[in-house]
């Protein structure tokens, strides 16, 4: 205690020698490298908004090239080996040659997402739709993707409904609540022995007066009604302004429930922004939520998924930039001094317990990441390594722009 009070008012350094001795660094480098993180196919491809789809010169015009992208940031970050997929956007009819491209580029499939939001028929629903006939569509179209799964080794299916209502009293709240039961009930039941059923939420858009899974509470009682094979997925980009994240996540943590992470940044809305570019305090005390939960006897498996459909940025840097981005959070939610977080907690000394937290996010990791790198046989700055490697330049010469629509998120 004399020795803290007689300590200058700058800050501890977590990653100064007497702060943190080798044993304890070593197991943070570790971790580091243990560390993984899935990119999703559509983030490689052209993507926008509502209102334009700007072209990107070597955007990803399918499935193939997706996983080339992604292979390649696997390649220079080294912990992103699986990419996941949207049926019908990643549609292929020889799922065995998929994997087996993948397997070649070192990469393979992650998480199967359904896609219920762009037929025609969707227009009032999937799971929760009015008509028997469009929800079985909508069951089938899922059953399909838990074929899929089967046939790329996956063992995850990430769902997430557009189904909602735009005016009051334009369906019926707690009918569609009921068949959304009986649809995801079919859907249950036909998963693979081990298999999971991420259930992503959202509190508005495309539907605006109310939509069907708005919230972690919804999926949380929709997956604890089905079972353990199915858990909730939280995207950080689906909450209302000045919602706390962390304590989201620790809730769902402590009740075994948190299956995975669909990683992205927002300032307004659904901005599918670089993840941490925005509120990287945010994603720091998420991971330290995280990390403090990871030390518990039984840790829960959970997937870290980037989502982000990237509308002017350049692909392939800005899904690196994100990986680098989570590892920062991650490092710095290591270093948190958790006995002296407890101590402060414990004394009632509140800005104790934050300076605490703070030390650890204003820790400056870039060496400690880059040693990992390193040590991984890796470029220590990935992005400096990708804009030396012409790739860019080597796709936008042999990708002349698509049409658009198909190979990702149309917005439009
Ligand atoms: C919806 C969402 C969902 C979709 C993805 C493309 O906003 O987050 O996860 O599958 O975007
Ligand atoms: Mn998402
Ligand atoms: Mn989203």
């Amino acid at each position: 205690m004399k020795q803290e009070q007689d300590q200058p008012n700058v800050g501890r350094d977590r990653l100064a020698s007497e702060e943190l001795d080798a044993a304890e660094r070593r197991s943070v480098l570790e971790a580091i490298k243990r560390f993984t993180i899935e990119t999703p196919s559509w983030g490689y491809g052209d993507s926008g908004t509502r209102f334009k789809v700007f072209h990107w010169p070597g955007a990803a015009r399918n499935l193939r090239e997706k996983l080339a992208d992604a292979a390649l940031v696997h390649r220079l970050t080294g912990v992103c080996p699986r990419v996941a997929i949207h049926i019908p956007w990643d549609k292929e009819d020889d799922w065995e040659a998929v994997k087996a491209y993948a397997a070649g580029l070192g990469v393979r499939i992650g998480a199967v997402n359904p896609n219920l939001f762009q037929d025609e028929e969707y227009r009032f629903g999937s799971l929760c739709h009015p008509d028997p006939a469009v929800r079985r569509r909508a069951v089938q179209h899922v059953l399909e993707c838990i074929q899929i799964a089967r046939a790329v080794d996956s063992d995850t299916i990430s769902l997430w409904l557009a189904d909602g209502t735009n005016y009051p009293g334009q369906d019926d709240l707690r009918a569609r609540k009921h068949r959304l039961e009986e649809t995801l009930a079919e859907i249950y039941a036909a998963l693979a022995p081990g298999m999971r059923l991420l259930i992503e939420y959202k509190f508005f858009e495309p539907a605006f007066y109310h939509t069907d899974l708005a919230d972690w509470g919804m999926a949380y009682t929709l997956a604890r009604k089905l079972g353990p094979q199915a858990r909730v997925l939280v995207d950080t980009g689906h909450h209302p302004q000045g919602t706390n994240l962390a304590h989201i996540v620790a809730f769902l943590l402590d009740e075994e429930i948190l299956g995975g992470f669909h990683f992205n940044d927002r300032r307004y809305a659904d901005d599918d922004l670089i993840v941490g570019s925005q509120h990287p305090f945010e994603l720091f005390l998420v991971f330290n939520e995280l990390v403090a939960a990871a030390s518990q006897p039984q840790a829960p498996r959970i997937d870290y998924m980037i989502d982000q459909s990237h509308n002017i940025e350049p692909k392939i840097e800005a899904m690196i930039q994100s990986v680098l981005h989570i590892q920062s959070a991650y490092a710095r939610a290591l270093l948190v001094d958790r006995r002296r977080l407890a101590e402060a907690q414990a004394a009632g000394d509140v800005l104790g317990a934050y300076r605490v937290l703070r030390d650890a996010f204003e820790t400056d990791v870039r060496p400690l990441l880059a040693q990992a790198r390193e040590e991984m046989g890796l470029d220590p700055d990935p992005i400096a390594a990708f804009r030396r490697s012409g790739y860019a330049d080597e796709v936008a010469r042999a990708r002349p722009a698509s049409k658009g629509g198909a190979s990702g998120y149309p917005g439009a």
